[in-house]
């Protein structure tokens, strides 16, 4: 059977893809310049011509796009087609305030396809697979995305969305399914029910798993493959880009960007200037084939860094490392820049805890001050109070000494920090009390 889905474009020598990339975001200019306005007025107060772009490293000439502009275009202003030309509006799952769509024309939506497709093949998703879906199954993107990656591969789909965590077990077991999509912290929530309802998951057939749409570190992946006795692979990817389908890991775990589609740029968060390859800054795209609503320079908030490698397997699409977090996400104590999934790393050196922790955020002074409140494995609770106060003490240090910042820690009783059905909420702000 073959080994990459698209042998062309992802094992492309790296000049070839920039001429490719280059040509795409030529074309890209122009189809915006002609149909949105928004980005015509932009170009024209830069005073630049769509003709002004030849390469990629023209691509510093263009204005970025942030969230707000497609806030203040809700909810199609930025749409380069109209209407009729849609198959398929998605929106993010945003808590507060208008959604952000993503519109797809015919062609947009064939290219997720390729992308999902991609992704679910460099993971080991065959024909003869059976996907449990369980993500979200609706506006959000992860359901649906995931159905088309399945449906191009000619596996079997289970779309059992998220939630009724029993059910999913149940199916799982009398349906034998082989693949399991959902968020990574919904992946523990199951495995934790599965112990309670005493089955055993690696005794089942399951044997991969594509988890995103929030961060995660490789201690919490190293869990999740232990507890579920599965390959655990990473999708990553946003509504305004097209959904899951921007990059996958491969067989080596690395994640790859489908770079023939968005093309990446690291950029520092405050000077907007690019920064070198292997340097973490904002993660920026540029959608290089859409039709419906394609974004110049948006930026995602993702913290991460970009790296050319030669990967083990093959593939020479740009490697992105894990996303420490969002930037709306980080939090500054006693003036250090933390994120939670640092948090997180520190508790999963901890064999007594488990991978269950929310941090609350509180003013201390004019400063802003954080507690952490985790949970410890059942037997490690039952030691009672003196032992629990030490391994938190134990946890606090560990923190100072990895981070470089005060927080207690509190092990806190089982049950007490909600179970994530999708993507989990880390911090509860205190401050706006
Ligand atoms: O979460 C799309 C998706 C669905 C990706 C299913 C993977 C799997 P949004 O709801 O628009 O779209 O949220 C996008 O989620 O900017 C990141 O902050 C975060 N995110 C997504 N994947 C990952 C990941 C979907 N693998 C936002 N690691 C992004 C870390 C991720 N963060």
């Amino acid at each position: 059977m073959k080994k990459y889905w698209n042998e062309k474009f992802e094992t492309m020598p790296v000049e070839q893809l920039q001429e490719f990339q280059a040509q795409k975001l030529r074309e890209t200019v122009a189809w915006l310049y002609e149909r949105v306005p928004f980005y015509k007025q932009k170009l024209d107060e830069k005073g630049v011509k769509p003709e002004d772009i030849r390469t990629l490293d023209d691509i510093r000439h263009l204005p970025f796009t942030v969230k707000n502009d497609l806030r203040d275009n809700y909810p199609f202003g930025l749409c380069a087609v109209p209407m009729k030309d849609l198959v398929r509006v998605h929106a993010s799952s945003g808590t507060t305030g208008k959604p952000i769509t993503g519109p797809y024309t015919a062609e947009d939506k064939a290219q997720w396809q390729e992308c999902m497709a991609r992704t679910l093949w460099a993971q080991g998703v065959r024909p003869d697979d059976i996907c449990q879906n369980a993500y979200g199954m609706g506006l959000f993107t992860g359901g649906l995305g995931f159905y088309l990656g399945v449906e191009a591969i000619g596996s079997c789909l289970v779309p059992t969305g998220s939630g009724m965590t029993e059910r999913q077990i149940m199916l799982m077991q009398d349906f034998g399914s082989t693949v399991l999509f959902c968020t990574p912290t919904y992946a523990l929530t199951i495995a934790e029910k599965a112990d309670q309802m005493g089955v055993d998951l690696r005794k089942l057939p399951l044997r991969v798993g594509s988890f995103g749409a929030e961060p995660w570190t490789v201690e919490m992946r190293k869990e999740i493959e232990e507890r579920m006795g599965i390959t655990a692979h990473e999708a990553y990817g946003l509504t305004e880009m097209m959904g899951p389908g921007v990059g996958f890991s491969c067989e080596a775990y690395r994640l790859h960007l489908n770079e023939d589609h968005v093309y990446p740029e690291i950029v520092d968060p405050t000077t907007l200037e690019p920064v070198p390859l292997g340097e973490k800054g904002e993660l920026v795209f540029t959608a290089l084939q859409r039709r419906a609503m394609p974004l110049l320079r948006y930026r995602t908030r993702d913290i991460t860094s970009l790296r050319r490698v030669e990967c083990d397997c093959g593939r020479t699409l740009v490697v992105m490392d894990k996303i420490l977090g969002r930037s709306d996400d980080m939090l500054i104590i006693s003036g250090v820049n933390v994120f939670p999934s640092q948090v997180e790393s520190v508790i999963m050196e901890f064999e007594e805890m488990e991978p269950l922790y929310q941090i609350r955020v509180f003013k201390k002074g004019h400063l802003d001050g954080m507690k952490v409140e985790a949970e410890a494995k059942p037997a490690v609770y039952a030691q009672g109070k003196e032992a629990l106060e030490e391994l938190a003490r134990r946890i606090s240090a560990r923190i100072h000494a990895v981070i470089g910042i005060h927080a207690p820690v509190e092990i806190v009783p089982q049950g007490s920090i909600a179970r994530s059905e999708g993507k989990a909420k880390r911090v509860i702000d205190e401050r706006k009390k």
